[in-house]
């Protein structure tokens, strides 16, 4: 190899729903994150990472920031971006096309000022009219000092090959960490809880999901087959039957959805089962948190 090698962390952050979990999937080329229409869909700090022959690009995606809703695992959440923003390389700012309020200007206090921040203007695709986009530019860049803005579309993996170029030069010379072909840093026991999670989210109404947690009781591997044991953990009796559903068609068909996708992703058969388990308060039970993995 010629030329030097550079490797560093890029944190993705920015307030809920703006894409920051279907940006970092689109840059890695896999589905590591899970993504779905409700605000607050991650939960927890996810690394994918993204190797060519000069760079290696560790990103670091982050729940939204948010502080309307205050419970022990919001709390958490809001910390793990925080946390984040301290150890890397360079900061993805996420926001929509046209959007830069309150929620914007709350996460721009929060910025460490020895940090290159690039503004990732997504959703480009939505813009009605394309002209609105340089003002709208320009009107941002008075909001902070900015490394960079980017327009991109995360959905439509638009301009985030500039995106990748533009990132390299703020990264150090340095060699990789992971393996080449190393998408993520995150088991697939996590993995596989995500995956069931995001069937959970994009299926039930809009209040049940956030009350919902998945467990992995079981994960064992007998050759190519991965034999996995989730329990789903949501707060009252109630809601279980409606996650069951009639006669359990509703979560049988979560649970096919989510092993297509484990499947997929891992490369080999997987056996699923699935139960309901009530657990009330655990999102705001310090205790309960601690084993279902939040940090
Ligand atoms: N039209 C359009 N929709 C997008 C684009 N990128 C993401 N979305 C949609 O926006 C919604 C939220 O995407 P996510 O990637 O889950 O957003 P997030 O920022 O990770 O959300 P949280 O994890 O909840 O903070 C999903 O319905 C995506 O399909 C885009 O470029 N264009
Ligand atoms: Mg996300």
């Amino acid at each position: 190899m010629s030329e030097v090698f550079h490797t560093g962390f890029i944190a993705v952050i920015g307030r809920p729903n703006v894409g920051k979990s279907t940006l970092m999937n689109q840059l890695v080329g896999a589905k590591i994150s899970i993504t779905s229409k409700k605000a607050q869909t991650t939960r927890h700090r996810i690394t994918g990472v993204f190797t060519d022959d000069t760079t290696q690009f560790i990103f670091v995606d982050t729940p939204g920031f948010q502080n309307k809703h205050k419970n022990a695992l919001n709390r958490l959440m809001n910390r793990s971006v925080t946390q984040t923003l301290s150890d890397v390389d360079a900061i993805l700012l996420v926001i929509e096309a046209g959007r830069f309020g309150p929620a914007e200007r709350e996460i721009v206090k929060l910025l460490p000022s020895d940090t290159p921040v690039f503004l990732v203007v997504n959703k480009i695709d939505r813009m009605s009219d394309k002209a609105q986009l340089l003002p709208f530019l320009a009107q941002v860049s008075s909001e902070y000092a900015f490394a960079e803005l980017v327009p991109i579309s995360a959905e439509r993996a638009q301009g985030l090959k500039e995106l990748l170029a533009s990132i390299r030069k703020y990264l150090p010379e340095a060699a990789p960490i992971f393996d080449a072909e190393d998408i993520t840093d995150r088991s697939e026991r996590f993995l596989a809880a995500e995956i069931l999670r995001e069937k959970l989210f994009r299926s039930l109404g809009e209040e049940l999901p956030y009350g919902m947690a998945v467990e992995i009781e079981k994960f064992e591997q007998e050759g190519e087959l991965r034999r996995i044991h989730a329990a789903i953990i949501v707060d009252k009796e109630a809601h279980k039957a409606m996650v069951i559903g009639k006669a359990g068609e509703k979560l049988k068909r979560m649970s096919t959805d989510a092993r297509k996708d484990m499947e997929k992703l891992f490369g080999g058969k997987v056996w699923l089962e699935t139960w309901v388990k009530i657990k009330s308060g655990w999102a705001d039970d310090e205790r309960a948190l601690k084993t279902l993995g939040y940090e």
